[in-house]
């Protein structure tokens, strides 16, 4: 009778759990988002907070991001901004060796995942599949919801320390500026 009754609230339990954090090898993805696109756009990026359990001394690595999936794009890319002649400069990067604090975050400020040969307009209100490839975890499949334009979520903008969500992140700057940085 009792072990009944477990075996239910634990169903309950799995069927309100929130939908855009999946779990694999202990990796959540939280508040992945992407903004929309408009038909004919070339590439669009990804952001997302990855959380782990951090290392346990502080400095090893915890895992490694080998690869980004999704059928929207011939190719997803990892960008990381860095500052090169006092300008920010976006490097493409093979491999994503994950901090060992615990949580990594893909923002249009800072890293972020960059979609290449978009096969079709993202729009606002629909999701998309995406699935990282971990090199211990193993292949993590998310659920990429579409957002307007500039409309960060509030849980991720939290985590940028007050700074006001700006209208176009430091890619699409970027993208403006540097002709030969164009995807
Ligand atoms: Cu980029």
């Amino acid at each position: 009778m009792m072990k009944a009754a477990l075996l239910f609230l634990a169903v309950v339990v799995t069927a309100f759990s929130p939908l855009p954090s999946q779990a694999a090898g202990g990796i959540t993805i939280e508040n992945a988002y992407s903004f929309a696109v408009a038909p004919g756009a070339r590439s669009a990026g990804a952001f997302m907070t990855i959380v782990y359990p951090p290392s346990a001394d502080g400095t090893t690595i915890p895992d490694r991001l080998m690869r980004v999936e999704t059928p929207v794009a011939g190719r997803a890319d990892m960008h990381t901004l860095l500052i090169e002649d006092n300008a920010m400069a976006m490097r493409k990067v093979d491999v994503l060796p994950l901090s060992p604090m615990g949580t990594m975050t893909f923002s249009p400020q800072g890293a972020h995942i960059m979609m290449m040969e978009l096969r079709q307009p993202l729009v606002a209100g629909e999701t998309y599949p995406m699935t990282l490839i971990f090199e211990k975890a193993g292949p993590v499949e998310i659920a990429v919801p579409v957002r307007a334009p500039g409309d960060i979520p509030e849980a991720a903008s939290s985590s940028l320390d007050g700074e006001p969500p700006e209208e176009k992140g430091v890619h699409q700057d970027m993208m403006e500026d540097m002709p030969e940085h164009h995807h």
